[in-house]
């Protein structure tokens, strides 16, 4: 017997929030169901990109408060050296450094998938990122994908690569139907990426210095233009590296968007000793986040995306983007869980979501200005969520914090900012509310559903506004800003 729809919806969705199914679709009214609130009356192709998109997490932000996307480990061998990466950890392209993954056989990676499908029926992507370099491992990654299109059809297949071995399998991958593949690109220029690649090794071939930066260059400006053919969505991800590749990531942007990059994601250098890279042991530092902010708007061009919402994830990451739920799914557990895969639940599932998002967009557009206001002063707030899209979470209970810059018009998501639980054992611990605020010190708000008394008081001494609420993101950030103009 299928549950009842309530049942299904995981939470945070279900929520406080009732989610009934969605109404079969009709016309151009069921579009606007997975619309995003950014975009604007759509042309065809829009709105044919927009189905491409709305159920993967990273390549639209709307999508990444609603569903889930889980990583397998099954690519061990890397054919690049990267300067920001150890080999004791997973690749640091698309992974925090210091983070090891368990290796799993792409039968056991089919297992692990089919098992959490089951269990997390908002998991629409499956990404094979790591641990080395996905098309240094082609059998062992093809065969993962082999078996998950067999098995579990509903799920969008995604590749992340550094795009040395890619133009050898656009067709491949083309077959397997994966139509999101990521490109680590970090230079045009070889020079500067002499510094962040020590070598490559190519057609059984170890090149040091400028000539394996060249192979890769060019390799990698191939493979943008394959994929551009093959007609297969390509994310571009650039590690920013202040000093080294910063200011040049801006013509890195120019270049990829003209070769038909879909989407750029700019990501900080995470940088220290302890993980053993050769950045990290040479005093390398990563961008503040302002560094990394002001840069995503000085690219953040006219049609292509600036992707502000990746989470450097785990080469075996399970869960919405904000979360990490990779430690319930050890491979020791997941081997001794029945597969619960089901076409039909996760159907009904991911209906109530597009009627619950759509009933949020519609709050969203009673809230828009419309004609536009005359230019207002930008502000950030923080907002303690737990996906949905709603301000939902207690304040005490966040690791982090989504900022959002607000104005008269537009309430923009710019970023994420990690942070310590503040209330670890039922109470708050002082010093780690000195580091929250800090945090956030540039933010007017903290939109939260429920803030003690005692970092109310401390945040408003911050000159931070604690508002308490329970309603879509941008409702109550419109409602703050409407308030803080008039102060
Ligand atoms: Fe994974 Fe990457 Fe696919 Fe997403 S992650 S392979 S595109 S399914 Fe996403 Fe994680 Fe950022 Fe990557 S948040 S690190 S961008
Ligand atoms: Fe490490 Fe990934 Fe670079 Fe290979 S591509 S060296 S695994 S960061």
């Amino acid at each position: 017997m299928t549950p009842p729809i309530t049942a299904l919806i995981p939470s945070p969705v279900q929520n406080k929030t009732v989610v009934t199914p969605a109404k079969p679709k009709s016309g151009s009214c069921g579009c606007s169901s997975t619309k995003s609130s950014e975009s604007s009356a759509p042309s065809s192709l829009d709105q044919k990109m927009q189905e491409r998109i709305a159920k993967h997490p990273c390549y639209s932000e709307e999508a990444h408060h609603h569903y889930a996307r889980m990583h397998v480990a099954v690519a061990p061998a890397c054919n690049i050296q990267c300067n920001y990466c150890n080999r004791k950890f997973d690749c640091a392209n698309e992974s925090r450094p210091g983070v090891v993954s368990e290796l799993l056989t792409p039968e056991e990676a089919a297992h692990k998938v089919l098992v959490i499908a089951g269990k997390i029926p908002q998991m629409t992507v499956l990404g094979i990122a790591g641990p080395g370099d996905p098309l240094a491992n082609p059998e062992k990654t093809f065969r993962t994908f082999e078996l998950i299109a067999e098995q579990a059809p509903d799920i969008k297949l995604c590749l992340s690569t550094n795009g040395l071995m890619l133009p050898e399998y656009v067709d491949r991958i083309k077959q397997l139907n994966i139509d999101h593949v990521t490109i680590t690109i970090n230079m045009v220029d070889p020079e500067i990426g002499e510094k962040i690649y020590p070598w490559v090794h190519y057609k059984r071939k170890r090149y040091r210095g400028i000539e394996g930066v060249r192979i890769l260059h060019e390799r990698q400006m191939e493979s943008l233009q394959a994929l551009k053919e093959a007609d297969i969505l390509c994310k571009v991800n650039s590690v920013m590296i202040p000093g080294i590749n910063d200011e040049h990531l801006v013509e890195v942007d120019r270049v990829i968007r003209e070769k038909g990059a879909f989407l750029h994601n700019i990501m900080p250098l995470i940088s220290a000793p302890e993980h053993g890279t050769h950045f990290g042991l040479t005093g390398q530092r990563g961008p503040t986040p302002k560094e990394l902010k002001k840069l995503q708007d000085d690219c953040a061009g006219s049609n292509m995306k600036m992707m502000r919402h990746c989470r450097q994830c785990r080469a075996d990451a399970v869960g919405l983007l904000g979360e990490d739920r990779s430690q319930e799914f050890t491979k020791d557990k997941f081997m001794d869980m029945a597969p619960t895969y089901d076409l039909e639940t996760r159907q009904q599932v991911h209906a109530g979501i597009e009627h619950f998002q759509a009933e949020q967009n519609q709050k969203k557009a009673k809230v828009a200005k419309n004609p536009k206001a005359a230019a207002t002063p930008k502000i950030l707030v923080a907002v303690t969520t737990k996906g949905s899209g709603i301000v939902n979470q207690h304040f005490g209970h966040a690791k982090e914090f989504q900022i959002y810059e607000v104005d008269a018009n537009e309430v923009k998501f710019v970023g994420h900012r990690k942070i310590d639980q503040y209330c670890q054992t039922g109470y708050g611990e002082e010093a780690t509310l000195e580091n929250i605020i800090e945090a956030i010190s540039d933010c007017k708000a903290v939109l939260t559903a429920k803030v003690g008394n005692c970092p109310q008081e401390s945040l408003k001494k911050a000159g931070i506004e604690p508002v308490e609420a329970y309603d879509a993101i941008d409702v109550v950030a419109k409602e703050f800003y409407s308030k803080f103009i008039q102060q």
